[in-house]
């Protein structure tokens, strides 16, 4: 299509009149990016069509990643890299006097996810492709992704996010491929030949639209699909008013549901993940189909791997097809059905498991309900084996029980392989959260430690810093970054940890710029960047980082000459709309940063930044400018973290308990070069369990602490009263769940040595190198090789 600067040019400024009717001097920027946007997906159709003949032709085993989210953020720089034609493009529209940067700013991020969940899947993909795995995404193309966030007076305000406002360029809509899924109606049974048949009857027909997306490998000629179905109306006939109709179905694609434990049982969330499920499970058997006349070695030729447990009925929904249309015996359904299915947990919080009330479940999904029924019972039916008389534990691990549907337990039945995201996580899910299963299929679980794609966290976002290390030890890390490890030769040579260090200064003041412009606070670039961004949620804890940052700002307004190293503190957090106690946090953050930022006397020392709107695209930005990365979730509750390993990944230290990956962080890297503070997992476990642990002690005992928390209800950072009162009591009337108090001392401590560390360059700048270089561990090209060979039994083939 085009192969140097100068036929691009051409392709693209035809393409501009051909397309908007305009000179190129009446076009705008959008022309430009959307034309772009074309012209690549045009450019990557031959190796897509390529890619889906030599799968069929080869009869690969084929792997689908079933998520509820794909958190992709922006795709015009990803595809441009991975297609090995960012150079060409950047010199061509540089000589056309058009910025690739600024065409960047013009794509809308893609949030269909809420955070670690949905961005591992989006990195998964990427790393399938990059591999030459034939392993394909599905999911929901929702209307409106996570909502965007606005601070308004120190509150987050949500709006509707609107993705597709100007299209979606990298879309292809296949009307042809819809799917029909059914709800409600009721499930009759008749007598075929001896045996009963049901049909559903009366269901209202829901049509699923698949949008196919390539997903270009980095430097191959793979290119694998991700298929995100949309709701429409179907044209069958309807038995009611055709405005409702159409209103009801297309909801069912129309939002994103931000993580919201507390909010569970909508219906129109179980709604979304049949229909996630229903539209991916048959068109996958239709592909299938196609090549093969029976369905009885489909396992040894599909895997269906389930993102946590929102696309479990893929399980249920799988053994209707195999009995209600192939009319396989169940024995025979259940074998190929449990052969197919493997799944990830992502989490041990057990209010976070979900749980679905059978009145809501029965009524929606009539013949998947019956379906559920018969396992749960052939599989309580089992454990008398296993637990003779055990009732008590009997009735726990039950899949439905107490009128509700557990979803876990459903997945843990179902499926041949269940895996935790990190060492620790696999070991509380083996020995506490799920014990039970254990002990009967111990054979099921496994780990696979988390990753992030080095390609869009390293390569992309920081091209200075991956330039640099191209520099030093080639390029070879791009494909296997494990490679980075050759970076450990230039721990002593000043040049060298002189260049990183400019530019991790260059990539704060283009961040400092951002700051600038978002919020009108200026920072000094001389000052640590010291980061947490994640989702808000009480475990995170970042309500620790606050209460320290108050502290140090008591301490310097009682003696000005205090000692520290100067400091801005940056957050950026979403609350989920219905957490109350987490835009509390958000507020509080808010509050304190006005105060703070707005005293003279610590100007020099001390600076609280909040970024509203924290996505994908804003992380970009930051990773690569953090000096100190923040990973402080109370010990045992965090399954992994993702953005540990992105912080890592681009030099920034971690400051973090002994939690998730951060475990397996400070393993490659050494004690040297991460700063660990707090409990112990089983120590916050022993104390749960038997108590022991009383936070208005720490308050009585800690002047430190003491101070702190009075000025959430003191008014001392001018808030009005009774705003932080849910925190307060938090921490001294509900014994401080999360260790916060406990924690804190440790906090303070570690946190100073962070400073000493820092001050001294000598010493800091060794140990970011030292954690750049052992950050292809983490790279998702190792977590997918695992998961190919551990769980899914696939190869790459060795196409280049
Ligand atoms: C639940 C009910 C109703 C609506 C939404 C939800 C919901 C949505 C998203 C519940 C949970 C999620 C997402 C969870 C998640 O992101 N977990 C994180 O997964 C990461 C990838 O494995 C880990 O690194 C994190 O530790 C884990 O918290």
């Amino acid at each position: 299509m085009f192969s140097n600067s100068e036929e691009f040019k051409e392709t693209f400024l035809k393409r501009i009149e051909m397309t908007y009717g305009k000179t190129f001097a009446e076009s705008t920027k959008r022309d430009h990016f959307n034309t772009l946007g074309h012209m690549i997906r045009e450019y990557v159709s031959r190796n897509w069509i390529e890619t889906n003949e030599r799968y069929r032709t080869n009869k690969e085993k084929q792997v689908y990643y079933l998520s509820i989210e794909f958190l992709l953020g922006r795709l015009l720089k990803q595809n441009l890299l991975s297609l090995g034609i960012d150079k060409v493009v950047e010199e061509g529209l540089g000589e056309l006097g058009i910025d690739i940067n600024e065409l960047e700013e013009i794509e809308a991020d893609a949030a269909l996810g809420n955070g670690g969940l949905g961005r591992l899947a989006a990195c998964f993909l990427d790393s399938l492709a990059s591999l030459n795995l034939p392993g394909h995404g599905c999911g929901i193309r929702y209307k409106h992704g996570l909502f965007e966030q606005k601070i308004v007076d120190g509150y987050q305000v949500e709006l509707p996010e609107q993705w597709l406002r100007n299209g979606n360029v990298w879309e292809v809509r296949k009307a042809d491929l819809s799917v029909e899924v059914p709800f409600w109606g009721k499930v009759t049974a008749s007598n075929e030949n001896g045996r009963l048949k049901f049909s559903h009857m009366d269901a209202e027909m829901v049509t699923a639209v698949p949008y196919d997306m390539p997903v270009p490998g980095y430097e191959t000629r793979t290119v694998n699909t991700l298929r995100l179905w949309s709701a429409e109306p179907s044209p069958y006939p309807v038995n009611q008013d055709i405005l409702k109709y159409k209103r009801d179905t297309e909801s069912i694609s129309e939002f994103l549901y931000p993580d919201d434990t507390h909010d569970e049982g909508k219906i129109l969330r179980l709604k979304q993940q049949y229909f996630l499920v229903s539209a991916s499970i048959n068109s996958i058997i239709r592909a299938y189909r196609k090549q093969n006349s029976s369905l009885t070695d489909f396992h040894q030729h599909v895997g269906i791997h389930i993102n946590d447990t929102h696309p479990v009925l893929a399980i249920p929904e799988l053994m209707r097809v195999l009995l209600d249309e192939e009319q396989m015996s169940w024995d025979e359904a259940w074998n190929i059905t449990t052969k197919t299915i493997s799944y990830t947990n992502h989490t041990t919080l057990s209010e976070a498991l979900e749980k679905w009330p059978v009145r809501i479940f029965q009524p929606l999904l009539p013949r998947i309900y019956m379906i559920v029924e018969e396992i749960n019972e052939r599989f309580c039916r089992s454990l008398w084996d296993y637990f003779p008389g055990d009732w008590h534990r009997i009735e726990n691990m039950a899949i439905i029980a107490h009128d509700e549907v557990k979803m876990a337990h459903l997945a843990l039945v179902g499926s041949y392989s269940v895996n935790g995201v990190a060492a620790i996580h696999t070991e509380i899910l083996k020995q506490r959260e799920m014990n039970s299963f254990y002990q009967i299929f111990p054979e099921k679980f496994n780990n696979k430690t988390n990753g992030i794609t080095h390609r869009r966290w390293l390569l992309k976002s920081n091209p200075k810093l991956a330039n640099l290390i191209c520099e030093g030890i080639g390029d070879s890390w791009i494909k296997r970054p494990g490679d980075l490890k050759e970076l450990e030769k230039y721990k002593q040579d000043h040049g060298f940890l002189e260049e990183l260090y400019r530019i991790k200064q260059e990539n704060k003041q283009h961040l400092a710029n951002i700051i600038k412009e978002q919020t009108g606070v200026s920072v000094d670039t001389a000052s640590i960047f010291d980061v947490q961004v994640k989702r808000l949620h009480a475990y995170k804890r970042q309500l620790l980082n606050v209460l320290h940052i108050m502290h140090l700002y008591n301490q310097l307004k009682r003696d000005p000459s205090f000692d520290i190293y100067p400091r801005t503190f940056i957050f950026g957090a979403k609350a989920s709309p219905g957490y109350y106690y987490a835009k509390k946090i958000i507020k509080l953050i808010n509050t304190v940063a006005k105060k703070v930022n707005g005293d003279p006397s610590v100007r020099d020392k001390l600076k609280v930044v909040f970024l509203e709107n924290y996505r994908v695209s804003l992380a970009e930005n930051i990773f690569p400018a953090t000096d100190v990365s923040e990973q402080i979730s109370t010990a045992s509750k965090e399954a992994s973290g993702t953005g540990n390993m992105k912080f890592m990944m681009n030099g920034g230290i971690t400051v973090g308990t002994l939690d998730g990956a951060n475990i397996e962080i400070k393993d490659v890297v050494g004690n040297e070069n991460i700063f660990i503070f707090g409990l112990k997992a089983e120590e916050v476990l022993h104390f749960q369990q038997n108590g022991g642990y009383h936070s208005l002690e720490y308050y009585h005992l800690d002047k430190r602490i003491r101070q702190v928390v009075n000025q959430l209800t003191d008014g001392f950072f001018d808030q009005s009263e009774g705003e932080f009162e849910a925190i307060y009591d938090s921490l001294l009337m509900q014994n401080d769940q999360y260790f916060v108090l406990k924690d804190f001392a440790s906090y303070v401590q570690i946190q100073s040595e962070v400073g000493d560390a820092y001050k001294d360059q000598q010493k800091w700048r060794p140990m970011s190198l030292i954690n750049i270089a052992n950050s292809g561990h983490f790279s998702s090209d190792r977590t997918i090789e695992e998961y190919a060979k551990g769980i899914w039994n696939i190869q790459g083939i060795g196409i280049t």
